[in-house]
């Protein structure tokens, strides 16, 4: 049985998609797509993804990209299960259609396909349409990058050296996936435009060979050969950002066998300054970029899956960080999350949690420390979580 299991909001109705792989003996993770995308915005109400919104706007309304306040109370109950293909490794949300629903995307890592599965906007879902992909995909992120103002997706591998870009028809399908050579075994991936060309660029995580990719888009749907840059051991997850102000985008990635996450300073034409570490928890797995003390100044989040903790790194704004604050989570936590759940204007901070099978939602305080975990029970070896209104209450 490999299913994504929901948990909504009381009071706030947003979900926590957290996937599972089931019974199926193979585990890994990725980040959530929107996490990786993430912008600064000091006064934002127009957006196309959560991180658009600062705190005090809520999170983004995918359905009129608006961002709007949540009133919930931060606590989820059951909402059921969503089958998919087998071992689903990857969630994401968007409105893939253009309905103002929610619409979900799955990578099944042992079924070779992406699944879509559209919204009803009152909390159902249809059966899912699956996409053919390569072997054990791993990845799923959404992002424009042909510049149609549709969903597109970027697929990444454990056991290949290729990324795949699926262009998308806005009515909810996907064209074949095109293969577009990075580092060896491309786990995650981010997309921003590190070269400030307007087109839309994808960073890939490569934890083979211990790189990222930067592969250059042409606004069109094509990448660019890939240039690589060295980061720590075993990087799982990638994110961008602009963590030093100047206006260029920046990457973070999580180093799963270095117990660190590297940073390295973008000069805005698709290059990057070598790596600088900051030693994190045991095995991080996953990683967000967001302002949560609302200074102005991005602030890195991972989760430590060897030491379940969560882990926060606030930012000078200059690129550099302080060492980690480090909050407990649930067993093993690999997928992370932020937003304002209970609408108090500061960013809170989840996990999906691997071994303990539950998701973590740790409410913030606005000032870079979170609260105490509260956990809700999801399927088994979860390893991705994203969040939507997927019924508009
Ligand atoms: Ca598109
Ligand atoms: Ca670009
Ligand atoms: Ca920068
Ligand atoms: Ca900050």
């Amino acid at each position: 049985m490999n299913k994504c299991a929901r948990y909504l909001g009381c009071f706030s109705a947003l979900l926590f998609l957290a996937c599972s792989s089931g019974g199926n003996s193979t585990i890994e993770e990725e980040p959530p797509a929107r996490e990786d995308m993430a912008q600064v915005c000091s006064d934002c109400t127009v957006c196309a993804r959560d991180t658009d919104c600062p705190p005090a706007a809520g999170f983004c309304d995918l359905s009129r990209n608006r961002c709007i306040k949540p009133t919930g109370s931060g606590v989820f109950q059951a909402g059921g299960t969503l089958t998919a293909g087998a071992a689903p490794y990857c969630v994401a949300a968007s409105d893939l259609n253009g309905d103002g629903r929610a619409d979900l995307i799955v990578a099944n890592n042992m079924s070779s396909s992406i699944s879509v599965l559209l919204g009803d906007g009152m909390g159902g879902f249809a059966s899912p349409v699956n996409f053919s992909v390569s072997a054990k995909p791993s990845f799923v992120g959404i992002a424009d990058l042909n510049r149609d103002q549709k969903i597109d997706l970027v697929v990444g591998y454990i056991d290949l050296t290729v990324v795949s870009v699926l262009l998308g028809d806005g009515a909810g399908r996907f064209g074949a996936a095109k293969n577009f050579a990075a580092g060896a075994g491309p786990r995650g991936a981010a997309v921003g435009d590190v070269n400030g060309d307007g087109s839309p660029d994808i960073v890939a995580a490569n934890f083979v060979d211990n790189t990222v990719s930067v592969l250059l888009g042409n606004g069109s749907g094509s990448f660019g050969a890939a240039k690589s840059f060295a980061v720590g051991t075993d990087p799982r997850a990638v994110a961008v950002g602009d963590l030093n102000g100047d206006g260029r985008l920046d990457l973070v990635t999580a180093n799963n066998g270095s117990a660190n996450v590297s940073v390295l300073l973008g000069d805005g034409r698709g290059s990057f300054s070598a790596a600088s570490p900051l030693s994190s928890g045991i095995a991080p797995r996953a990683l967000v970029v967001a302002d949560v003390n609302v200074d102005g100044k991005l602030d890195i989040l991972t989760t430590s899956s060897g030491s379940n903790t969560l882990n926060v790194f606030l930012g000078n704004g200059t690129g550099g960080f302080a060492s980690a604050s480090n909050f407990p989570a649930g067993s093993a936590p690999i997928g992370v999350v932020v937003a304002d759940w209970n609408g108090d204007g500061r960013l809170d901070l989840a996990s999906a949690n691997g071994q303990s099978n539950d998701v973590s939602v740790l409410l913030g305080n606005g000032m870079g420390s979170f609260g105490t975990a509260t956990n809700f029970r999801v399927g088994n070896l979860p390893r991705s979580l994203t969040m939507a209104d997927v019924n508009g209450i």
